[in-house]
């Protein structure tokens, strides 16, 4: 698809917007004065002496300042005169619900510090935290924050094998989970995975949350219930201060490696980018908006976009335990009309499940509170873009698409609702403050029009702190590609149109090169659901004899369009050629149910170029359905 059309700021947006264009020239006029600027929104039991001491690729940020985040997420509003004000609208599968308002977050958060302190755990100490999206995933993080424990979130999806390797890595002595949470319209136990991985660990005390009133394994002497222990808690806790740079979280990422990376974030850095990226980029207005991102607690986006941003901004937000699809299909849309959301923040996988699914969904509901909307997790093709911002928005609404990572820790290319003209398909400009760029093999940075590495060029507030226990290979990983030049690398290509504008192209492993020319899965799959038979596809590098790589397709097809089999192949190979060359054409398409995804959401192209290869099909535990694959392979032609 070509998509052309260059999308202003609404002209009533561009007027309030939180952030101007001014914000651009004071960030490029000095940088360290602008995020000093930012961090001066947070409050500090004592104001920093030094802004930033970079000692590559080693960072610390406001040295010397004293914070304690989670007074800054929550009793700070209180103390303002907000407490009645909702900060949370939970929404349980089922169909329950507790709505939160600050000032009981407050005493929730203040109880749950104080369970922890009983438990034994002191500033410093890793609390493993294995819970469904229930507010208590928030209080527990939160508790953690205010007593300087980090906390270590395990999506909840993840195996007892991956949870286990995790407490293991991080030498966690407590681990906080639940008997359950709502899934697809049943209660899905976590205990029992939860009490496989930490026997023979060094956990030593669980608390657990009642969910799903479920009967599970309980270990006497070990295990405590939540309701036990931090119900009969003080309301009243009194914080203590702490360093802008005491750790504040390890998140895992799944990388391309067998070991996951601890990803360690700290204090007053972290939450400054944080608080700024939301302001900036989601407009948000804390007296008037309702905000959702329906990201899971276990991912850097419900970290960041869940509980730390918003919460500093004092946001009332939405927060959802299930699926999309339960108990009906329009279940998101339910939920806004309900709450009157107006700020949604959602990954592309999702849009194009709702694509999917069909326009008649959304349409029963009234969406007209909606003013924004954000995509973040992979890059968003021009297609589902549009459809977000036309179906969703109803051709009103800003669409954001922010790139960032689990290291970066925040938002840091994405253009501002009130500013940019919206490209689709672009993330388009690093925020203010945030100095980005696309380089070539040797680190040097490329002209517009040019595509290579995406690369960040200058120290950032909420920047990873490095790998938890391993310092060299947080050294290897990010800074040794670049190290002439002192950049970070990503790990994504990327490219610079003719106005300078970033187009981000998928990660670099999953950029293929066909006869020397580097062609971007992301590009092919956009063309492919750029035809109106596909609804979703996902493209692989095949090891080929001749060209180095082939490219092969894996599509899912739209409800209504047929596989004619080798006639569509083709159809849909000459589709590529016209929308990009036909140097992209795919040499081998196959139409296929389901694509395996990650519990995350995100393609496992692994397993597709396993597949692809003829190879026996590598590790598939982080599959969100594993069954998926035994459908693929049942597509395949049995021999080549
Ligand atoms: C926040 C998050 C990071 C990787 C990143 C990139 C991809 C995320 C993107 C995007 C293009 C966007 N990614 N947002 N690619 N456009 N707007 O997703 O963190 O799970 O660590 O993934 O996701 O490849 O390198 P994480």
């Amino acid at each position: 698809m070509h998509e052309d059309r260059r999308f202003p700021p609404p002209s009533g947006l561009a007027a309030e917007a939180n952030v101007t264009a001014a914000a651009y020239a004071d960030a490029a006029s000095d940088r360290i004065a602008f995020w000093e600027e930012q961090a001066r929104r947070l409050d500090w039991g004592r104001p920093w002496t030094n802004a930033l001491e970079w000692e590559p690729p080693f960072a610390r940020w406001f040295e010397g300042g004293l914070l304690n985040v989670a007074v800054n997420a929550v009793d700070r509003h209180v103390d303002a005169g907000h407490g009645d004000q909702v900060a949370i609208h939970w929404e349980g599968e089922p169909g329950d619900t507790r709505t939160i308002t600050y000032a009981q977050l407050k005493d929730e958060v203040c109880k749950a510090a104080n369970a922890l302190v009983e438990l034994g755990v002191r500033a410093g100490d890793r609390v493993m935290i294995y819970l469904p999206m229930i507010p208590e995933a928030v209080f527990a993080m939160l508790a953690c924050a205010r007593l300087g424990a980090p906390h270590s979130v395990v999506f909840g999806g993840f195996s007892a094998e991956a949870l286990r390797n995790r407490i293991e890595d991080a030498r966690a002595r407590v681990l906080i989970t639940a008997d359950g949470g709502f899934r697809r319209g049943r209660p899905n136990a976590l205990k029992p995975a939860a009490d496989e991985a930490a026997e023979g660990t060094g956990i030593e005390r669980v608390l657990v949350v009642r969910r799903t009133g479920e009967t599970v394994p309980f270990t006497e002497g070990r295990d405590v219930w939540w309701h036990d222990l931090v119900d009969r808690q003080s309301a009243a806790h009194t914080p203590d201060y702490f360093d802008a740079e005491q750790p504040l979280f390890i998140l895992y990422t799944s990388g391309t490696t067998a070991k996951p990376k601890g990803i360690l974030h700290t204090s007053g850095g972290y939450l400054t980018q944080a608080a700024y990226t939301h302001h900036a980029v989601f407009d948000l207005k804390p007296d008037t908006d309702v905000y959702w991102c329906a990201a899971d607690i276990g991912w850097v986006t419900g970290h960041t976009y869940i509980v730390y941003g918003p919460l500093a901004n004092r946001a009332t937000q939405v927060m959802y335990e299930g699926t999309p699809d339960t108990p009906h299909r329009g279940r998101f849309w339910e939920i806004i009309q309900k709450y009157g959301v107006t700020l949604l923040y959602t990954a592309p996988t999702v849009i194009r499940t709702f694509m999917k699914w069909g326009e008649d969904v959304p349409a029963k509901y009234d969406l007209s509170s909606l003013r924004l909307l954000g995509s973040v997790g992979e890059p968003i093709n021009p297609e589902a873009w549009i459809w977000y911002r036309d179906t969703i928005g109803g051709g009103r609404t800003p669409v954001v698409d922010t790139w960032w990572q689990t290291e970066t820790g925040a938002i840091m290319i994405s253009p501002l609702p009130g500013v940019t003209a919206a490209k689709p398909g672009s993330a388009q400009v690093a925020l203010p403050g945030i100095a980005a760029d696309v380089v070539d093999g040797d680190g040097v940075p490329v002209p517009d029009g040019g595509g290579g590495y995406l690369v960040l060029t200058e120290p950032w507030p909420s920047m990873l702190r490095g790998i938890w226990g391993d310092p060299e290979r947080y050294a290897d990983t990010y800074w040794s590609r670049f190290a002439g030049q002192g950049f970070y690398f990503a790990g994504d290509g990327a490219k610079k149109d003719g106005d300078g504008d970033l187009w981000l192209l998928g990660r670099v492993d999953d950029v293929m090169n066909v006869s020397g020319h580097r062609i971007s899965t992301t590009e092919v799959e956009s063309a492919l659901v750029s035809n109106p038979q596909v609804a979703e596809a996902a493209v692989v590098g095949a090891t080929d004899p001749t060209t180095g790589q082939g490219i092969v397709a894996f599509v899912i097809l739209r409800g209504g369009a047929a596989d004619k089999g080798p006639e569509l192949a083709a159809e849909l190979r000459d589709h590529v050629a016209r929308e990009i060359g036909p140097i992209a054409k795919p040499r081998q398409i196959l139409v296929v149910p389901e694509l395996p995804k990650t519990r995350s959401g995100k393609i496992m192209r692994r397993l597709l170029r396993d597949v692809a290869e003829n190879r026996s099909l590598g590790d598939v535990t982080t599959l969100q359905d594993s069954s998926v694959m035994d459908l693929i392979s049942a597509k395949l032609p049995t021999s080549k």
